[in-house]
């Protein structure tokens, strides 16, 4: 086997939503993999706090300030990255938000916006660096999923809609690019520590116990479980991978739960 088959050195990678979480620590191993970092917030102060922890970690992001469900920002910022840092090679759709909201509260506002950062944002970034990667001779889309994707939970309507619609976004995003050697898959995280998840992990909160029953491997997921499977669908090791998404989940989606002793 190629040892460079892991490498991505010389290619321009844009994560979003990279500022901490998920999308940080990706960024950093895609970095370690070679790659040329860059990624948003909607934030700016975020963004200054992130690249200082790049920077302590020996990698020279760039940060940029937008919104990926603003259309006319999207394409000004990819083309301003094509010029300042170069035609990006990878996108990781990661920017995301969660409203835990039971559906009998929830208003269409509430719904429409989870809907719109966690499925039409991902459409929007996929759309704006397409035509970049097509005339580059090819790119990597990687969305980033949920275990949401694939089974529901009481609170979660609106995000499990846009995780299971990103999911076939994915696929059918793939169908369409896989002819310009676009490869579009994503990543299904489990139950993961980040700031997101933080509020199910307060000390005695019975979701806690709940999620170290429902995983086989009886932990919760740390961002740095991500840093491998987000290299591999960045690289060259997975130029035949189409429209898959590959849970990282410490086996919660082949896990009936615990049975009873
Ligand atoms: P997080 O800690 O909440 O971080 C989300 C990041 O996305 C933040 O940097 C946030 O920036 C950014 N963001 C949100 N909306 C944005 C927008 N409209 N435009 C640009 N940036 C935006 O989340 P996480 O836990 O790292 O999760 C990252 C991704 O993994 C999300 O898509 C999430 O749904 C998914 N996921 C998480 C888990 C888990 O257990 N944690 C499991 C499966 C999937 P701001 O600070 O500006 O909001
Ligand atoms: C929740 C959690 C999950 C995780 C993740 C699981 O409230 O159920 O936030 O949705 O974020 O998506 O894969």
């Amino acid at each position: 086997m190629n040892s460079d088959l892991f490498r991505l050195d010389g290619k321009v990678a844009l994560v979003t939503g990279a500022s901490y979480g998920i999308g940080m620590a990706m960024a950093k191993a895609l970095a370690q993999a070679g790659a040329t970092i860059v990624f948003n917030d909607r934030n700016q102060e975020k963004i200054e706090t992130a690249l200082h922890e790049y920077r302590d970690s020996g990698i020279e992001a760039r940060g940029y300030l937008f919104d990926v469900t603003d259309e006319k920002a999207v394409r000004k910022h990819i083309d301003k990255i094509s010029s300042e840092v170069g035609v990006i090679d990878i996108l990781v759709n990661n920017a995301g938000i969660i409203k835990r909201i039971p559906a009998l509260e929830m208003n269409a506002a509430e719904f429409r916006e989870v809907i719109d950062i966690d499925l039409t944002g991902p459409f929007i970034m996929s759309r704006a660096v397409a035509p970049g990667m097509i005339k580059k001779g090819g790119g990597k889309i990687i969305n980033i999923c949920s275990m949401m994707s694939e089974l529901g939970r009481e609170t979660v309507s609106a995000y499990a809609s846009a995780k299971g619609g990103l999911k076939m976004l994915t696929r059918n995003l793939a169908c369409e690019w896989a002819e310009f050697n676009i490869q579009v898959n994503g990543i299904g995280p489990g139950y993961i520590a980040t700031p997101q998840t933080a509020p199910l992990r307060e000390e005695g909160h019975p979701f806690n116990t709940f999620i170290i029953g429902r995983t086989p491997a009886a932990r919760w997921g740390r961002p740095q479980d991500l840093e491998g499977p987000a290299v591999f669908l960045a690289s060259g090791a997975s130029d035949f991978v189409n429209g898959h998404i590959l849970y990282v989940d410490g086996g919660i989606l082949a896990y009936l739960g615990k049975q009873p002793k």
